[in-house]
């Protein structure tokens, strides 16, 4: 009995073979396959760079070798929406300007919002961190920093809280205290001055695919010229080969991070913070209240000012911050309001 299963199997997996090996061989005719990042999407083209290993890795972070490792690229019109961060195959047939994207691999993450017409839209893909800037100037919103935090639990991406511009804390401004606080409830913090030693930093980011959101004017661009000391080089490269450039600030651009791993930025990235977001994301965004959630007298209790409401008791007897409870159901709130329009 098992014998005769086994003996399916074979025939079966040799089939397999035989047909896969007939499909190499009518993909080879098209140019030899070929792995890549996604590194820049213009519309219905792409910019890929070669990320399989036959050229000398040293040589891969010059310039130079940069611009002949990206290749121009359509996808097949059978797969789905590709984003910037994207792992892909595709193949580059000889002496052709454009290549073609085959197949998409499978994604770790993937960083969504939705358009004009409620429909979501992916921006970003396999990123594994989203660092979550903050400093003195401008003056934060707790609120925000809250909204970040739902969202990267939404998008189930690591966070990392940066309390920057150091040199401008002071006593009295109470950063410190907020980053403790957050370091409390489980998230990774960091307090950097973008002059200063970024040591910490550096080693949090690296080998992953990293965002940097904030508040306009918290100095993400500053720290990220910092980290990647060519970065407008680099950008400015993709723009001289591509012809497209002049959308290159406009679009989701993945830049390589010199100790390893990338970095994704783009103006829509930068917006996360106002991205919708739903009431029960923004609950699953407040962990620390994850105990008290359904522990209320009144099942469809707001935990404003009900009687019995195990949130209100949990903030009065110190168990979560108030601030964060009040937080909480400004987003509600704010969520509740906007599905009614
Ligand atoms: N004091 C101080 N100022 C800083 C530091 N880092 C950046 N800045 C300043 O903060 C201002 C804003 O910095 P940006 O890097 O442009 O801020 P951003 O977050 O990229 O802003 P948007 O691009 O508008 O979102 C600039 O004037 C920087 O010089 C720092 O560590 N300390
Ligand atoms: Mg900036
Ligand atoms: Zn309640």
């Amino acid at each position: 009995m098992t014998l005769i299963r086994k003996r399916r199997l074979t025939d079966q997996q040799t089939r397999r073979i035989e047909a896969q090996q007939t499909r190499r061989i009518d993909e080879e005719d098209k140019g030899e396959l070929r792995e890549g990042l996604i590194i820049v999407h213009y519309g219905r083209q792409l910019l890929v760079q070669q990320i399989d290993g036959d050229h000398d890795s040293e040589q891969a972070d010059a310039p130079e070798t940069l611009k002949k490792t990206i290749w121009r690229c359509h996808a097949r019109t059978n797969l789905p929406v590709l984003v910037t961060g994207d792992r892909v195959r595709f193949q580059v047939e000889d002496h052709a300007e454009l290549g073609v994207i085959t197949a998409l691999h499978p994604r770790t993450s993937l960083l969504t919002r939705p358009d004009r017409y409620h429909k979501v839209k992916p921006v970003a893909a396999n990123v594994d961190l989203i660092v979550v800037v903050f400093a003195a100037l401008p003056v934060p919103s707790p609120l925000l920093i809250d909204r970040y935090l739902v969202a990267c639990q939404q998008a189930e991406i690591q966070a990392l809280l940066v309390l920057g511009k150091a040199d401008l804390l002071t006593e009295e401004d109470g950063l410190r205290t907020l980053l403790a606080e957050y370091n409390t409830l489980g998230y990774d913090t960091l307090t950097v001055e973008t002059d200063g030693d970024l040591s910490e930093l550096i080693a949090q980011i690296t080998d992953k695919t990293v965002v940097f959101v904030g508040q306009s004017g918290v100095g993400k661009s500053s720290l990220i010229n910092a980290l990647i000391p060519d970065a407008n080089l680099k950008v400015n490269i993709i723009s001289e080969n591509s012809a497209l450039g002049q959308h290159t600030t406009t679009t989701t651009t993945l830049l390589p991070l010199p100790h390893g791993g990338a970095l994704i930025d783009s103006p829509g990235i930068r917006e996360f913070g106002v991205w919708h977001l739903t009431v029960d994301a923004i609950r699953n965004g407040f962990v620390e209240m994850y105990p008290y959630y359904g522990m209320c007298r009144f099942r469809n209790c707001l935990h404003k000012n009900e009687p019995g409401c195990a949130l209100i008791a949990a903030a009065a007897e110190g168990k979560v911050l108030p601030r964060r409870l009040a937080c909480l159901n400004r987003l509600e709130d704010e969520a509740r309001e906007a599905d009614k329009t």
